[in-house]
């Protein structure tokens, strides 16, 4: 009778040794879905019109965004960018880059991303990790532009 089992521990052995691989292949999903999330976001200015073109964008919080501006202007030699900003700082952001002809300073810390001013014509791109959830306000900073060139980064959760 002794003989026709193998012993209790052997067993657990084996089972172990299934259970094992499982549980490594669980973990590595686990890690994948930790992962940021990758977006890609385009916009462009509404051909000479000072708009953005889209003038809503939506991302998840925590997705690593690569967004692409394109100035679509045909015409008009006026330099547009795409600066995000915190809540309630587009104004004075604004008003402080007017003697910069709108370039932003690096290190602004109400400042979350910006593409560099661009001629028409010109494609730039910039990557920056969404913010908690809320209503970003983005806009043009080329001096006289925001009032029209404005739109929302809507982040969610
Ligand atoms: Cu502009």
């Amino acid at each position: 009778m002794m003989n026709s089992r193998p012993p209790l521990s052997r067993r657990r052995l084996l089972l172990g040794s299934v259970a094992l691989p499982l549980l490594l292949a669980g973990c590595g999903q686990d890690l994948k879905k930790s992962e940021p999330q990758a977006v890609d976001l385009f916009i462009e200015s509404d051909g000479d019109f000072l708009a953005f073109k889209p003038d809503e964008l939506t991302c998840r919080t925590g997705a690593v965004v690569r967004l692409t501006f394109h100035h679509a202007g045909r015409f008009l030699s006026a330099r547009h960018n795409w600066v995000l900003v915190y809540p309630n700082q587009m104004e004075a952001v604004d008003k402080d880059y007017e003697k910069t002809e709108g370039v932003i300073s690096p290190g602004d810390s109400r400042v979350i991303a910006v593409v560099p001013m661009c001629d028409k014509g010109d494609t730039m791109m910039t990557q920056f990790t969404a913010p908690a959830p809320g209503d970003y306000p983005f806009f043009c900073s080329t001096p006289g532009h925001a009032v029209d060139m404005n739109g929302i980064l809507h982040v969610t959760a």
